[in-house]
């Protein structure tokens, strides 16, 4: 069974028959066109710049395309970049989606061997790094043709020689999102990809050009850069740049902006239900939660003390924007709502099993992966990986997931590649990671360890992973046990361990 439920998602009388969600051709020719019909609107505010209005965003992006183009990038070359939210990162990224240079998103914690897998892998012309360390890892495994710059692109000025030229079926993003096998693989997004799911998540939550959002998540997920950012720009509303997340700079920047969105993760909802503020949520008219489950309680507490009726949506790197609760209808907690607009979904058993998408929003596949992408496409269905269940009434119920992942704080760990991390130690004999509970995280990386001989000092175990794993790969709980649970067949039973 298909499910659709795309008129559940439009403002009253609009036809779901209607829709072409692509026909604007790409993100970065309807930008220039929101742009050109708005040239005094504020878009983007940064801390240090203030805010740039969009005829001023358009000249610092084409001055930028020149720049990149000036250094040799042609259409379909990759700039790597791993910053923090900033103005200038901001107009690099849109620079190159113009320049038709294909941007590989990355994230600031990672490690040198995280750092030089995705460098190698996807083979970067130009990278935009905003620290010593990732700048020399980055070096070191791109070679001597690869230009590190900062992320205001201090290159010398050229006149670009192609600009929004993109078709919708070229290479837009490639983000980088572990697999099974412990090694990340780069999914690539076409420019109809995002600008598919920028459309929809538009339509269905309201977005128009008044709307302000209090952006706070990092660039380098889709959370931030394609629904945050992009969405932003394509509504050609505003967005006040935070360069992190905490409690009282969402806060105050909500009320000294006039801001009317924000996007989160559980982990933040959670942080905010726990401030003596979280009445100022009120101000906002749409607080959206993704990236992992929204605690159902937490959801009833935002609504009684902060005045949100927060809309829990789903979605995924290869995917980008699936379901949401809707905006009008009941939004109801504990539950990920209706498909999005454009979004075509099915669970392997008709009412429950595996959720399985369809849509001008999925990935076309891998970055030089052909096997990986076979394997996660059937019948033209992407396979999430994800375990749902339909209500009566269409609304979807994220059960569980049949992929090892462990997800903390937003983001994604997978257990293989921190036990590769911890089975490099002399001292270690078998290991297994699982996620286990925790009220702020959602779930927190949980290691058991059999020792090769007198159990190491935990803390050596853990200093040992830091060395290679970003800091939320880490295993907060560790315990050393005499023998992992394994069935007949030697498999161990993590949800044994899990619980
Ligand atoms: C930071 N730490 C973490 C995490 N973040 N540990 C586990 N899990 C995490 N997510 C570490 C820090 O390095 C530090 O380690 C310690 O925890 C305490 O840091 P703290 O300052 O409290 O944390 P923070 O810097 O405030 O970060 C929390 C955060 C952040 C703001 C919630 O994790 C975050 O920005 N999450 C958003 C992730 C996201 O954008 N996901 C979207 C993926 P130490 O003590 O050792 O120094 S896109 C996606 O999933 C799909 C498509 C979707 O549906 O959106
Ligand atoms: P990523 O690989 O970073 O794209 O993460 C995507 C995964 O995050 C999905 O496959 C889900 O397992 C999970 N996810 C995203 N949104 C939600 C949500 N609202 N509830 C539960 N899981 C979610």
């Amino acid at each position: 069974m298909t499910v659709l439920a795309w008129e559940a998602h439009l403002p009253a009388g609009a036809q779901a028959g209607d829709l072409d969600l692509t026909a604007k051709g790409s993100l970065p020719s309807a930008w220039v066109g929101v742009w050109a019909s708005a040239p005094s609107a504020p878009t983007l505010f940064d801390r240090d710049r203030g805010w740039i209005h969009a005829e001023r965003l358009e000249e610092a992006t084409r001055r930028v395309a020149g720049r990149l183009q000036g250094a040799g990038l042609e259409p379909g070359d990759r700039m790597l970049f791993s910053a923090e939210p900033s103005l200038e990162l901001v107009i690099a990224h849109v620079a190159a989606l113009r320049s038709g240079i294909v941007v590989v998103p990355a994230n600031t914690a990672y490690r040198e061997r995280e750092v030089a897998h995705i460098v190698t892998d996807a083979r970067p012309k130009v990278a935009l790094l905003d620290d010593h360390d990732r700048a020399r890892w980055t070096r070191a495994a791109a070679g001597p043709g690869t230009v590190v710059v900062g992320p205001d692109v201090d290159l010398p000025d050229h006149e670009p020689a192609v600009l929004d030229a993109v078709a919708p079926e070229d290479p837009a993003l490639i983000v980088y999102t572990s697999g099974t096998t412990g090694s990340p693989k780069g999914a690539v997004l076409t420019h109809a990809n995002l600008l598919a799911g920028s459309e929809s998540a538009g339509l269905a939550w309201r977005w128009t050009a008044s709307d302000r959002l209090v952006l706070a998540l990092p660039l380098f997920h889709v959370h931030g850069l394609c629904v945050g950012l992009h969405g932003t720009l394509l509504a050609g509303a505003s967005a006040v740049l935070l360069p992190h997340f905490d409690v009282d700079s969402v806060l105050d920047a909500t009320g000294a902006h006039g801001a009317s969105l924000f996007f989160g993760v559980p982990t933040m909802y959670h942080r905010l239900a726990r401030s003596s503020r979280v009445g100022e949520l009120a101000a906002l008219r749409l607080c959206v939660s993704g990236s992992a489950p929204l605690p159902a309680e937490l959801h009833r507490t935002l609504a009684e003390r902060g005045g949100q009726h927060v809309i829990e949506r789903y979605g995924m790197t290869e995917t980008l924007m699936n379901v949401s609760n809707p905006y009008d209808g009941e939004r109801r907690a504990g539950s990920v709502g209706l498909p999005l607009p454009g979004v075509e979904l099915r669970l392997s058993n008709g009412q429950d099993g595996e959720i399985q998408l369809r849509g001008p929003n999925v990935f076309p596949g891998y970055w030089e992966r052909s096997n990986a992408t076979a394997e996660c496409f059937r019948d033209g269905w992407f396979c999430t990986g994800d375990l749902g269940a339909l209500d009566p009434d269409g609304y979807l119920r994220i059960l569980g997931r049949s992929k090892e992942l462990i997800i903390s704080g937003g983001f994604n760990v997978y257990p293989r590649e921190v036990e590769e991390v911890l089975l490099a130690h002399p001292a270690v004999a078998e290991v297994a990671v699982v996620g286990t509970p925790s009220d702020e995280w959602g779930e927190v990386v949980t290691a058991f360890v059999v020792p090769s001989g007198d159990a190491p000092p935990a803390e050596s175990l853990v200093t040992f992973a830091a060395g290679q794993l970003a800091p939320f790969k880490r295993p907060r709980l560790l315990h050393f046990v005499d023998a992992l649970p394994r069935n007949a067949l030697g498999k161990v039973l993590k949800h044994e361990l899990a619980r």
